[in-house]
């Protein structure tokens, strides 16, 4: 370090001292924090917990990855929509229906939007819902496992990018279409777009115990549906999604569906919805669709495929929908803690718009219509109009709230966060992000509590912020302390795939509910076995099951013979421990999936298709014990067609 750089770091310390023992503004500077100070902010130390779990979506690996909060340290990626070979997701034979659709067994999506169970509005830590956005579907996490337990296929939709955003008592998770389609599907002109194709809004019912089913879809216009967010308080009871594309373009969107000046936000009343369903004023279509399911008694998923769907069409349920003008092709629609303002983030303007929940409803009471789109009255701008942040900002994306009254909204051309007052209107703060931030995620900011000490800025473009990896650099998420007036920046951290959006909440409404292993004997597997008495191999054709234990630090059986070229071996595999932490791996040389990895407690099933005769080696793939490279067995693979006999025996015992 120079001399002078050295000088000024003196000073800057000096003034930060000064400035906190005034009990004044903590840090007046916007440049980046001294190093020491952010360090601190951001230490955890060894042995330590973080104060939040964060929650991001891995975009096109298609999982969610959990971090802590403030250290950035990766805890876990949750496979959900991707098949994941680290953890036999959707090569296992208690997965693979997991990952079944209309379509198939798809072994990829894209998903972006993790959203929390809330309970009066606050995240609750029950579940994470996310969405696939590729092929539409919402999976279920459950919080006490970080397992993904069921996931529902959405009929109608295509593109589910407005979803799965939760209303405050969780009683539903929502799902808005990005591609309109013909509904129901059809061979038909791409040029007949306009009109004739429609957007479908999903009301996903959450049931006490977390299961889901579709209680309900609205048949929109052929716009896209973008993004949504639920009312709180005094707005319970509705749902916001924006729209882009109003223009129905179906060509060259970019030109053609940012022609007008204005899109709309969609106020779904979906406690009217319910009672136009109670009513029987809906139509039932048929559409196919699937709803996975793994159950955790018996440790296996199973696939179900529905056929009906309900549906509302708002022209014959007057009042379900109205439109709220909002400039100009807007992106995030997010709802302020008290329920009453809802912000529109146009993404080709500068400015916020922001409606009044009062106003709006006081236009519907008015009927003060400007004018009205397939039978849904478009409300008066003017007439919800709460106020416009003048941010002189570009491309504004999405707000997220702390607790003091406070928003935050991120916008992707002019790269930065801008800190504005809820009512006033008035930008407080900005900072840079480092670079194209996408959305931004204070733990609990898009809920009633905010728990405003940090946000994450979630940024689209990496370049020049870590050491070059080739072409390709993870993208990058940047912590900002917001406990103070300004807005500091005091970490970066590379992130799993691309993170779209993020959920955040205080450790403790989780940590103390994580389950540390499966009880033995709730294990209701269809193949488990509880000791290694019981272990055996069973022929039934060509279909064989072997029933195997583990326990540190072998397999029973570890010699196998009997087994033949063209065989379908199943290997059913008990792991018996029962402590904390203990998983046992399993692979087999020349296996066609993946490994296993068996939680304690747990039972995983692997098919192996043996190709060649021999002597074939397996082995535990996870370090468990000081003979974690003593764990391992030998198959003998006979002659096609040979009659070998079916040995099996660790040990002495047989
Ligand atoms: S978004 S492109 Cu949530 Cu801003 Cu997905
Ligand atoms: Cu079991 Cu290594």
């Amino acid at each position: 370090m120079n001399l002078k750089r050295f000088r000024n770091l003196i000073v800057f310390s000096l003034t930060l001292m000064l400035m906190a023992s005034c009990g004044g503004d903590k840090n007046g500077s916007k440049g980046p924090l001294g190093a020491g100070d952010a360090a601190q902010k951001v230490y955890v130390a060894p042995g330590e917990y973080d104060e939040f779990y964060a929650f991001m979506s891995g975009g096109f690996s298609g999982q969610v990855s959990v971090y802590g909060l403030p250290s950035g340290r990766l805890f876990k990626v949750i496979p959900v929509f991707s098949v994941d070979a680290e953890k036999a997701w959707g090569f296992n034979e208690e997965t693979k229906p997991m990952l079944e659709t209309s379509h198939g067994f798809l072994p990829w999506d894209d998903s972006h939007h993790p959203e929390l169970s809330q309970t009066d509005g606050i995240p609750d830590g029950r579940w994470l819902f996310i969405n696939a956005n590729n092929t539409p579907r919402i999976a279920r996490i459950d919080l006490t496992t970080f397992e993904t337990v069921e996931i529902i296929e959405l009929p109608n939709s295509a593109g589910n990018h407005s979803s799965p955003f939760t209303t405050e008592n969780t009683e539903y998770v929502v799902a808005g279409t990005r591609f309109s389609v013909p509904v129901p599907q059809k061979d038909m002109a791409i040029s007949e777009y306009a009109g004739n194709y429609k957007g479908a809004l999903s009301f996903v019912k959450i049931a006490d115990d977390g299961r889901m089913d579709i209680a309900f879809q609205i048949l929109m216009p052929g716009y896209n549906y973008d993004l949504a967010h639920s009312g709180k308080g005094e707005s319970d009871g509705w749902t916001f999604f924006t729209s882009y594309n109003t223009e129905e373009s179906n060509t060259l969107l970019e030109v053609e569906a940012s022609k007008h000046d204005k899109d709309f936000i969609a106020a779904v009343n979906w406690k009217l919805a319910e009672q136009f369903i109670a009513e029987g004023n809906y139509e039932e279509m048929n559409s196919s669709y699937m709803r996975n399911y793994y159950d955790e008694g018996t440790q296996m998923a199973t696939s179900e495929t529905l056929n009906k769907v309900k549906v509302l069409k708002p022209e014959d349920c007057p009042g379900l929908v109205y439109f709220l003008p909002t400039p100009k092709s807007p992106h995030g629609v997010d709802v302020d803690p008290t329920g009453e303002y809802i912000v529109g983030n146009g993404k080709l303007s500068a400015d916020l718009t922001v409606h009044s929940f009062t106003k709006m409803k006081a236009a519907i009471e008015n009927e003060d219509f400007e004018d009205e789109k397939y039978g849904i009255p478009v409300l008066n701008f003017d007439a919800t109009l709460a106020g416009v942040v003048k941010s002189t900002g570009l491309g504004p994306l999405h707000t997220e709230f702390d607790n003091n009254g406070n928003a935050y909204t991120t916008f992707f051309i002019s790269s930065e966060v801008i800190k504005w007052k809820v009512g006033t209107w008035e930008v407080l703060d900005r900072a840079p992000t480092y670079y194209s931030v996408g959305h931004l995620m204070v733990p609990g900011g898009d809920s009633r509590q905010p728990w405003g000490k940090y946000l994450v800025a979630l940024n689209k473009i990496t370049k020049d912020r870590y050491l070059p990896t080739g072409p390709e650099l993870n993208q990058s998420a940047q912590l900002f302390d917001i406990s103070g007036d300004k807005m500091q920046l005091i970490l970066d951290f590379p992130t799993v795939g691309e993170p779209h959006y993020a959920q955040g909440i205080p450790a403790e409404v989780i940590m103390n509910n994580s389950k540390q292993l499966y009880k033995l004997e709730e294990n209701h597997h269809p193949h488990a076995i509880m000791s290694e008495e019981d272990t055996k191999v069973v022929r039934e054709g060509n279909v064989v099951r072997i029933y195997m234990t583990t326990i540190r630090s072998h397999f029973a059986p570890d010699n196998i013979e009997g087994i033949k070229v063209g065989d379908e071996v199943y290997f059913h595999i008990t792991n018996l421990e029962q402590d904390f932490d203990v998983p046992h791996g399993f692979a087999v040389m020349g296996m066609q999936n993946s490994e296993l990895l068996i939680m304690p407690g747990q039972t995983e099933t692997l098919l192996w298709k043996p190709l060649f005769e021999g002597v074939i080696p397996f082995y535990c793939t996870d370090f468990c014990s000081a003979l974690h490279q003593e764990m391992q067995g030998y198959i003998r693979v006979s002659a096609r067609g040979s009659s070998p006999e079916m040995k099996w025996n660790v040990g002495n015992y047989e």
